[in-house]
Order: C-alpha cells, then structure tokens, then sequence
C-alpha cells in the first residue's frame, strides 16, 4: 500500500511520572503492531503533563524516558513520527481555535476533569478544564483515522469526535472523523491496581505497591506481586466481578506469556497463589527486562534522542501545517 493510502494512526502518553505496565499494555504495547500497515504518529504530550504541577527537571527528564520508551517497546522513528508535543506549536494553536467550538456544559462533564480536580483541589486550573479540548487538536490535527488508547479515554474520544462534527457542520470537509482503537476485554483494555483491583493501574497513585513500573527492579517487581491483593478464597480462575484481584493477576500473566486465561487456569488449577503469585511476578520480571535495558541505553545517548525528536517535530509539524492553515482560513483568519 503507498503511504497516502494507508489511515493514519495518532496518540500519545503524558510524561506525567514513569510508565506503569498499565500504560503498556493498555496501549503503548499495541503501537509497534501498527507501524506496518498505518502511517502512525506517537507523540509525548508534555504540554497536557502540566495540567498537574510537575517539577520541572523531572518533566525534561520523564519526556526523554517517554520518547526512550517508545523506542524500547519497538517503534522504530524511521517508520513512525516520534515528536514531543510542545515541539509543535500547531497544538496549541488549533487547541483555541477548538475552545471556542466546545461548550462549557460539556467539558465540564469529563470524569477525568471531576476526578483530577478532586485530587488536586489545590491547583483546579483552566488547563486542566480544557485538557480534552489540547487532546481533540493533537488528533485532528493530522486528520487522524483511528486512536489507540485504553478505555479510560473513551470520553476524551467521544468530545474529540463532537467537536470534529460541530466544526465540520459549521465548515464541511475539515476534519477526519477519528475513532477510538481499544483492547479487547481481558487483553489490556483496563489494568487495575495491584493494591486496589477496583482501581485502574496509574502512575500517580501515592502508593507504590499498586503499580508496577516499566523501569522497576526485577526484586521490586516480584515484591509487588506477592503482595497483591487477591481474594478470600484461593482458586485461580477468571471472574471480573467476583475476584477482581485475581483476575486482574491473570490477564496480566496470560498478556505477559502469550497463553490463553484458559491455559493460565489449568496450569494453576489446585495450586493457590503460593504458587501463582511469584509465577506471575517473573513473567512480567522477563517482559520488561528488554525494554528497561533497552530504555536505560538509550538515555545513555541523548545525542540519538535528540536527533529522532528533531526529525519527528520537523515530519509533524509539517503535517499539521496542513489542517492548521486550511482551518485558519475556514474560519476568517487573514492569511500571513
Ligand atoms: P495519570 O495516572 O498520570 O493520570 P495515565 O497513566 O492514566 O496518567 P497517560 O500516561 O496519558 O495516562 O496514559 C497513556 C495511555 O495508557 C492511555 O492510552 C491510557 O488509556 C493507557 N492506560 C493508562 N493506564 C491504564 C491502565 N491501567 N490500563 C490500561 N490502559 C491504561
Ligand atoms: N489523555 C491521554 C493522553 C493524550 C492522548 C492524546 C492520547 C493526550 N493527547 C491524543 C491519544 C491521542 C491519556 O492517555 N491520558
């Protein structure tokens, strides 16, 4: 297929902390398995990262480890446009442009807006309302065709495509309608906490022992799996709503091994979690193994990072161009 008939793939992770096995498996595992058959654009969207106050040395150095990452789990920058966002002012630019498309009722019913403000009710800023609205510019922007994401950003997806509509109907043929890309249930769509099944996995938890980072040590990893929180009875078999913790355990461990839950069940049938516990925690101890050496190679040669998001911030920059002028122009702006 040549490049301009392939659909066009587009998303990003924040680099808001270090990356949980929860945001690899949920999505950034799912990126490599694209960049053959889709004209695919990652980006590390720094500037949604400081809709919560980060300590700026930290946000430089977790937007290269992001970048270092996505390269570790196999996206290869001469196949896919690897860019950091603030690198690209097009964003922010078509981002006004759409608030003035979006209604106040509607952002305002975000459960991600409800739940961030009542974590940080110290610090519930503009940016933080105004959070999807960046997202839908980051999308639409390169006239984008699917969004691999988890379910959590299912809602951001839905507001995405309304204000692609509303801008459409107003100025016909500017926006490809984008749709979401999730995993199917059971196959990463929603990993939850080790700490708190009822919880999803996510790096800004306080406690540690809920998440597992693609960066931890093989010892930590195991620690954290053996103390999972599982159930009260000991079988080992797949029931979301009645074992939760265990479940979650078993997705994760099938994920990590390639077998089916099926298997995983008579593997560790009459076993209990004496058993499968550490199981589970060397499985994704020998997952992560390449992707943390390869990471912490990587961020050994700043000059290579450097390189691929200079090249990838000049490919999206000159993509998003496109869909920025043609949308300036749509809505009366005098041409420079
Ligand atoms: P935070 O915890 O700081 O709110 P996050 O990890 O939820 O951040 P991102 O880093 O922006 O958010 O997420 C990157 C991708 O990982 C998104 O596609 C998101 O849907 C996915 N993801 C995050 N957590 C999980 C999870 N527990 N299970 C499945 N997918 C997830
Ligand atoms: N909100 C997303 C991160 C994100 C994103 C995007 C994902 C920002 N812009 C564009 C896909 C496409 C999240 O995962 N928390």
């Amino acid at each position: 297929m040549s490049e301009n008939q392939k659909k066009t793939i587009f998303s990003g992770v924040q680099p808001s902390g270090k990356l949980t096995l929860g945001n690899y498996l949920g999505a950034i595992r799912n990126f490599p398995l694209l960049q053959e058959d889709y004209n695919c654009i990652y980006c590390v969207v720094d500037m949604h990262a400081i809709t919560v106050r980060q300590e700026p040395a930290a946000l430089r150095r977790a937007t290269l480890e992001v970048l270092a990452q996505y390269i570790a789990c196999g996206l290869d920058p001469d196949k896919s446009v690897l860019f950091i966002q603030s690198h690209v002012p097009a964003h922010a630019e078509l981002a006004w442009v759409l608030n003035c498309f979006t209604m106040f009722g509607e952002a305002s019913r975000m459960t991600q807006f409800k739940d961030k403000s009542a974590k940080h009710a110290d610090n519930i800023n503009v940016g933080l309302f105004t959070y999807p609205v960046l997202m839908a510019a980051d999308i639409l922007l390169y006239q984008t065709d699917l969004v691999p994401v988890g379910v959590d950003q299912s809602q951001h997806i839905e507001i995405c495509r309304d204000i692609a509509n509303r801008f459409n109907g107003r100025f016909p043929d500017t926006f490809t309608m984008p749709e979401g890309y999730y995993p199917k249930a059971g196959e990463g769509a929603k990993i939850t906490s080790l700490a708190d099944p009822a919880s999803k996995m996510s790096k800004s938890d306080p406690n540690p022992n809920g998440y597992i980072l693609l960066m931890d040590k093989p010892e930590d990893i195991m620690r954290k799996f053996k103390r999972a929180v599982t159930d009260s009875d000991t079988r080992i078999a797949m029931d979301p709503q009645n074992k939760p913790g265990v479940s979650n355990l078993i997705q994760i461990y099938a994920l990590a091994t390639g077998k089916t839950v099926a298997a995983v069940e008579d593997e560790f049938a009459g076993k209990g979690y004496g058993a499968f516990k550490p199981a589970a925690g060397e499985a994704v101890v020998e997952l992560l193994r390449p992707i943390r050496e390869k990471t912490e190679d990587l961020l050994r040669n700043k000059d290579y990072l450097e390189q691929v998001y200079q090249q990838g911030a000049q490919k999206a920059s000159y993509l998003a161009r496109r869909t920025l002028d043609k949308v300036y122009r749509k809505v009366g702006f005098v041409g420079r």
